[in-house]
């Protein structure tokens, strides 16, 4: 049986780890298959070539493209088109009108091996392995060009927080599953050995668990050679304690989703910290000599010129060394996206793009009010 994964974009400055994980489980726990990847670049060299499984990873940044995807490099319907991912997982009537035959709600590993011995149920539950049998991710076949980090690495997955504009919860249930220190630092010591040097730790909340922060960061230590690296984490997860960890095992950056100054828009947008705690965490980054970068969101639910200003004076007082400032998405599964869907949202705006959370401020106001706060604006 031939299989391709899809990443639907150019080849990225790293590689994806959701693909790098179906790739390694399919290989140790599947049939005997043969295994392709493209991406966005790539995909038109293989057009035409008889695959009997197309798998694509979807979330919603990806959609404009994917709409189009099967017509183009499958018009006659050869293969079998399954689609999993955040966007595919929250909208799977979505992908089956463009044209996929079926689709994987939640983690894939176990349930893309039932798909390739023969499962055709329209859509599939994926369910969650133990954490530490599913194998370290492949990345060797996907292409990937070098960017501010060598690689990334997920030493978990899942949050337990709620937040409205996020998906997380919504995919993994509120569940967090840890990888043991021993399998994180296996992963990492090999990718040393390869040659990687600089990493990012992608998990939704690395620092959750201090006493794995603690066990990873001396393992790496004990690798007596020079990379750097960075990683997420809440804010009220770091104390001088945890920030001392961080920084001498080598991590240079914390990357926090801060999203507001204003606890007003903190206890709407269920974030579970308040902005105190998250000024005390950026200082205890910024004391430790790591630099703080910092998410912030201008437009959520109850946003005014006036809780704008408090998240001004917040980055102020604060003075984050990056600050990223965005306006909020409506990601399929959340509460802000109920919210949008109460306001009158429809589904097929995502074909478009990602659409904004513009239902209770113009776009226009959002960008003025985004625009008088220090940092890149994404958007
Ligand atoms: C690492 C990461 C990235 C990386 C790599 C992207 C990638 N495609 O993996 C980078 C930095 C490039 C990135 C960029 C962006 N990201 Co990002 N990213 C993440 C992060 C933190 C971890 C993803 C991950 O590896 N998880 C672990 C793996 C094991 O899980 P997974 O990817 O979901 O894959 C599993 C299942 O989804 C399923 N699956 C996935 N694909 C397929 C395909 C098939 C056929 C099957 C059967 C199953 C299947 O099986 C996999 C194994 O269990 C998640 C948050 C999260 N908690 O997941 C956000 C997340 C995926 N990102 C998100 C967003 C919005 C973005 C950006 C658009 C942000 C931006 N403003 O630029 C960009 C652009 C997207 C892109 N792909 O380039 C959102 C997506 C939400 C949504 N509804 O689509 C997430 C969920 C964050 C959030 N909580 O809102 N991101
Ligand atoms: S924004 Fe961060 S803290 Fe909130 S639910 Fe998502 S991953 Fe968890």
């Amino acid at each position: 049986m031939k299989i391709l994964f899809v990443n639907p974009y150019p080849p990225s400055t790293l590689p994806v780890p959701g693909i790098g994980y179906l790739w390694s489980y399919l290989k140790a726990y599947g049939p005997e298959v043969e295994l392709s990847f493209a991406d966005r670049q790539s995909i038109g060299s293989l057009k035409g070539k008889p695959f009997d499984v197309v798998a694509v990873s979807v979330d919603t940044y990806a959609v404009p493209y994917v709409v189009g995807l099967k017509k183009s490099f499958d018009p006659e319907g050869k293969s079998h088109w399954v689609a999993g991912g955040h966007h595919a997982s929250a909208l799977p009537d979505q992908m089956f009108e463009m044209g996929f035959d079926q689709v994987v709600r939640g983690p894939g590993e176990k349930a893309l091996v039932g798909i390739v011995n023969g499962c055709r149920d329209k859509v599939v539950q994926g369910t969650m392995e133990r954490i530490d049998w599913i194998p370290f991710p492949d990345y060797r076949s996907q292409t990937v060009t070098k960017g501010r980090w060598d690689t990334m690495i997920l030493s978990s997955r899942g949050c337990p927080h709620q937040c409205t504009y996020c998906s997380s919860s919504a995919f993994w249930g509120r569940k967090v599953y840890l990888r043991q220190a021993t399998s994180v630092l296996g992963e990492l010591e090999m990718a040393i050995k390869d040659g990687v040097n600089t990493f990012i730790f992608e998990d939704d909340n690395f620092t959750m668990k201090k006493s794995r922060v603690k066990e990873i960061c001396e393992g790496l230590k004990g690798y007596g050679r020079k990379h750097w690296w960075e990683c997420s984490g809440r804010a009220e997860a770091l104390d001088d304690e945890m920030c001392e960890m961080l920084a001498s095992a080598g991590c240079t950056m914390v990357w926090m989703g801060v999203e507001s100054g204003s606890d007003k828009i903190l206890q709407r947008c269920k974030k579970g910290t308040t902005a105190e705690q998250q000024e005390k965490g950026i200082h205890a980054v910024k004391r430790s000599g790591m630099k703080a970068h910092v998410h912030i969101i201008v437009g959520l639910s109850g946003e005014s010129a006036e809780t704008v200003a408090e998240t001004k004076s917040f980055l102020q007082r604060t003075k984050p060394d990056e600050v990223a400032v965005k306006l909020p998405w409506v990601l399929p599964g959340t509460e802000l996206y109920r919210t949008a869907k109460s306001l009158g949202f429809d589904d097929s705006a995502f074909l478009k793009g990602v659409p904004l959370f513009v239902f209770e401020q113009e776009e226009s106001t959002l960008r003025s009010w985004a625009s008088t706060l220090p940092g890149i604006k994404c958007y």
